[in-house]
């Protein structure tokens, strides 16, 4: 068992015994073990052979007890008892904002309420408000919680859902009936997050295809499955559909499948203006209905907008976005390709909240075959995440110069870029102009906004005219499925951007993926040119930069309005663009 689903389980002890009313040193002590673990350098299972698990700060003995037990094991009874005790509901209630363990405990204790529906019909006729401690306020934002939760608990982030996607895929690519398959859906079209993942399969043998599918190993259970198509629920939670067509109709269930459901309609509609018929089983001339009329054949999905007079669009733009408009006049735009990416601005070390040493760092950009990559730490504002002052930052400037000369010296080929990420304050930056003008790479974020929609944009935009700023970080904020953006006037910061060169981060987390797409096209229309940063704390979210790359196609941009696609001379002349004044 590796750390991580070890942490998990620590946390989830903590959290239970919380339910159960156990007192905050005990429930605590397991959420500090599950933080020490995560960050341990060295692989859990070494640690625990050695029986040096009891060297690591933060465990005490009978956690570590049982945390050899799940690794030497992989169970802990211990865990499973207590899981057994608490109504499953009450973790799920535990997930509505406003309802911590204290106040679950309390509507399950007083009112017997176990469950979200429960809870709703308890706010409505009022018996939450009348429990000690809640009253009429309190009732209504429980129910505010409700809504929100329903609408984001069907939902995953992008990054799950591939990764879980990935392993299906190569399932049924690899079996004997499968002629060809795909992922389609919103997966396919990149979107930023996703309700099921869909699958198709051209094959002429659907039932050895489906059965298949129903017994992959990740399967929790089966929601239905027929003749020609099946759908499971994952261990992840997350549902996946399989259709299995003949190849002859593959293209068209590929495309229909694929989506948007607008793109499909307006598709529809220009088929129709050609005298055909287009529907997921194919491109049909002539009257009739589902695979009536002759058959117009189609290799494949080219092939289908080629018969409509289109030029191809790629499925990151299927929204219904003026697309086909583009396609029609032969103007879509040439879309940014991960490998375009040279590296990302914006990523953290263990100088603040990051895990990795600088040293680590530029290892795995050469391992990666990255040319740069900008060391932006937290900025002193920024305590909770161990931000730089004054002091430290000039060291690290200075470490990552010797750095950057010793690694010169021995022939390697990532550099490090001195930065910072500096908290945009309520009236200022956190750090002064002359210091910003000793960094090379300056992203300005908002870590802390208000309620207020003209106070925050005039912080942001306060930001951009800082001629020492390159971008903006994240600029609204959000995280997606869990927190809301931030109120803000999207256009006006936009327009300040493109007034001053300031440019947008594209932030690839696939909590942020902020600035979202659906303003892209309106900051390329002004010419504000984009980051695309992977906001890196640890080695495995480099990865999220080919995410990053997605995103910023979805936004129709190209390698030209993305500034990490230069090489590392010409990024460095951008960077002093702004300061020279010629923004
Ligand atoms: P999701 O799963 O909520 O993240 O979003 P999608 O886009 O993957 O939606 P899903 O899985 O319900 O359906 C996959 C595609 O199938 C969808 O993008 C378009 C197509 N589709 C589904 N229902 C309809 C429909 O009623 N009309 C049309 N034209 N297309 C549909
Ligand atoms: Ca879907
Ligand atoms: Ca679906
Ligand atoms: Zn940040």
């Amino acid at each position: 068992m590796d750390k991580e689903r070890v942490a998990a389980i620590l946390n989830e002890i903590g959290v239970l015994l919380e339910l159960k009313g156990e007192n905050p040193f005990k429930t605590r002590a397991y959420a500090n073990a599950a933080r020490a673990l995560e960050g341990l350098s060295e692989p859990l299972d070494r640690l625990v052979e050695e029986n040096r698990l009891g060297e690591i700060k933060g465990i005490g003995e009978s956690i570590r007890r049982k945390i050899e037990e799940l690794v030497r094991s992989g169970r802990l009874p211990y865990y499973e008892e207590l899981k057994a005790s608490v109504p499953e509901g009450l973790l799920e209630l535990l997930q509505i904002p406003g309802m911590g363990p204290r106040k679950v405990r309390a509507v399950y204790e007083k009112l017997g309420v176990a469950g979200l529906d429960e809870l709703e019909r308890a706010c409505r006729d009022g018996r939450v408000a009348q429990l000690p401690g809640f009253g009429a306020r309190t009732a209504e934002k429980i129910l505010e919680g409700i809504r929100f939760r329903r609408e984001r608990a069907s939902r995953f982030h992008l990054h799950q859902a591939l990764a879980v996607a990935e392993s299906i895929y190569e399932a049924l690519r690899n079996r004997p009936e499968t002629i060809r398959c795909s992922v389609a859906g919103s997966l396919r079209r990149r979107r930023e997050t996703i309700g099921d993942l869909d699958f198709i399969v051209a094959s002429e043998k659907p039932k050895a295809a489906l059965d298949f599918f129903v017994r992959l190993p990740g399967v929790r259970s089966v929601l239905a499955h027929g003749e020609t198509k099946a759908s499971v629920r994952l261990e992840e939670g997350i549902q996946a559909d399989l259709r299995v067509v003949r190849d002859e109709e593959y293209p068209f269930a590929l495309a229909y499948f694929t989506g948007s459901k607008e793109h499909n309609i307006a598709l529809r509609q220009r088929a129709i203006q050609r005298g055909m018929r287009l529907n997921e089983y194919g491109l049909f001339r002539g009257e009739g209905e589902g695979r009536q009329g002759e058959r117009v054949a189609c290799r494949d999905e080219e092939a289908i907008y080629r018969a409509l007079d289109l030029a191809y669009i790629p499925p990151e733009l299927r929204e219904n976005q003026g697309e086909i408009e583009a396609a029609e006049k032969g103007r879509l735009p040439e879309l940014l390709r991960p490998e375009q990416l040279r590296g990302s601005l914006h990523n953290h070390s263990d100088w603040s909240d990051g895990r990795q040493t600088l040293e680590q760092i530029a290892r795995m950009i050469d391992e990666l075959g990255f040319e740069y990559w900008g060391v932006t730490d937290h900025s002193r504002s920024s305590f909770q995440a161990n931000g730089l002052d004054a002091k430290r930052l000039r060291r690290q400037l200075e470490a990552v110069r010797k750095l950057n000369e010793e690694r010169a010296a021995r022939g390697r080929k990532g550099r490090l870029l001195t930065g910072i990420e500096v908290d945009i304050l309520k009236d200022r930056l956190d750090f002064p102009d002359e210091i910003l003008a000793e960094l090379e790479v300056v992203v300005a974020s908002l870590h802390v906004a208000g309620g207020d929609e003209a106070e925050n944009t005039r912080r942001l935009i306060m930001a951009a005219e800082n001629p020492f700023v390159h971008m903006l970080g994240h600029p609204t904020g959000r995280l997606l499925l869990t927190r809301e953006p931030y109120k803000i006037n999207v256009q006006a910061v936009i327009d300040a951007c493109a007034e001053t060169g300031t440019w947008i981060e594209l932030n690839a987390h696939p909590y942020r993926l902020d600035l979202d797409w659906r303003w892209w096209l309106y900051a390329r229309k002004k010419g504000v040119r984009c980051a695309v940063n992977c906001d890196a704390h640890r080695a495995e979210e480099a990865a999220f930069l080919a995410l990053g790359a997605g995103v910023a196609r979805k936004g129709w941009l190209t390698a030209q309005d993305v500034v990490n696609t230069l090489p590392l001379k010409r990024l460095r002349a951008e960077l002093r663009r702004k300061r020279a004044g010629k923004g």
